[in-house]
């Protein structure tokens, strides 16, 4: 690509960047589980660091391009977050950067994909209490934006995974069956996709570009779901009004204190 043409491109994005029409998702989740190595499959593209050591992503990092692997052509805002990792300092400074980064955003978001390695599907301690911040800091609005994803779900061990799948989905006491019940949230009303898929090879795998395409349609089913309002937060608007970087501090701190304390105050809305 030429000088000028990779600056007609980067234009682009960043036009495509205030598009109501580009879609607006972020992978959030705990730490490894492939959110990062998701969103590059989305884009069909390397652009966000991946990783087997722990906490490979540190920033919050949005890119734009187009989906990848769709017939028409639809642009993607990718939000790319570093694992939430259930040690309070840490994850203050997470989200910290979460803010920095919605701040800027033109629309809200489409939809959060909720990221778990298939391997590691235990509803336990530390996934909760992950659950609840988010719960807590963004509101129970968070839940209709949810799209489950499940990595490492790869071709050749999909027989083996069989099993946990069924666990994921078993509507008595599997994953999704647990977190309504842990969340209080109704069975008529949270229906999220849950989408199993390998982040790996995708240019040369039907299989993986089939699953990736099934996360297109469940975003644009979560958008007509929400009537096309999009998620955002009165919570990171209160941030960004207070003029003084420390002062944010604080009232990050204490909301983030408050919200362990107290997981049903909602500070979130939708657009
Ligand atoms: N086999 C397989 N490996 C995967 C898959 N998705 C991710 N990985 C691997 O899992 C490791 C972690 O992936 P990342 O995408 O960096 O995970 P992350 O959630 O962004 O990690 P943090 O940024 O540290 O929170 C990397 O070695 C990836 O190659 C998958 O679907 N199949
Ligand atoms: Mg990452």
């Amino acid at each position: 690509m030429t000088y000028s043409s990779t600056i007609v491109t980067e234009t682009n994005f960043a036009i495509q960047a205030k598009n109501p029409e580009t879609i607006v998702v972020s992978a959030v989740g705990a730490v490894g589980t492939g959110k990062s190595s998701l969103l590059n499959a989305i884009a069909g593209a390397h652009l966000f660091a991946t990783g087997s050591s722990t906490a490979t992503t540190h920033t919050v990092q949005g890119e734009v391009r187009p989906w990848a692997f769709l017939p028409g052509k639809r642009y993607a805002h990718l939000i790319d977050t570093p694992g939430l990792c259930d040690s309070a300092g840490q994850d203050r400074h997470i989200i910290a950067e979460m803010v920095r980064y919605f701040k800027s955003l033109a629309n809200g978001v489409s939809a959060f994909l909720l990221v778990f390695n298939i391997n590691d599907i235990r509803l336990d301690g530390y996934t909760q209490s992950m659950l609840r911040l988010f719960e807590a800091l963004l509101g129970r609005h968070f839940w209709d934006f949810v799209v489950i994803v499940f990595t490492h779900v790869d071709e050749e061990n999909v027989d083996a995974l069989e099993e946990h799948m069924d666990a994921v989905v078993d509507p008595a006491d599997g994953f999704i069956a647990e977190i309504r019940r842990i969340h209080n949230l109704p069975a008529r009303t949270f229906v999220p996709s849950v989408i199993f898929t390998s982040t790996q090879n995708v240019r040369m795998s039907s299989y993986a570009q089939k699953h990736l395409k099934e996360i297109y349609n469940a975003v644009v089913l979560c958008e007509t779901r929400n009537s096309h309002h999009r998620f955002t937060c009165n919570w990171f608007r209160r941030i960004m009004a207070i003029p003084s970087e420390d002062e944010r501090s604080v009232f990050i701190t204490n909301s983030i204190k408050d919200a362990w304390t107290s997981m049903t105050s909602s500070v979130c809305s939708t657009q």
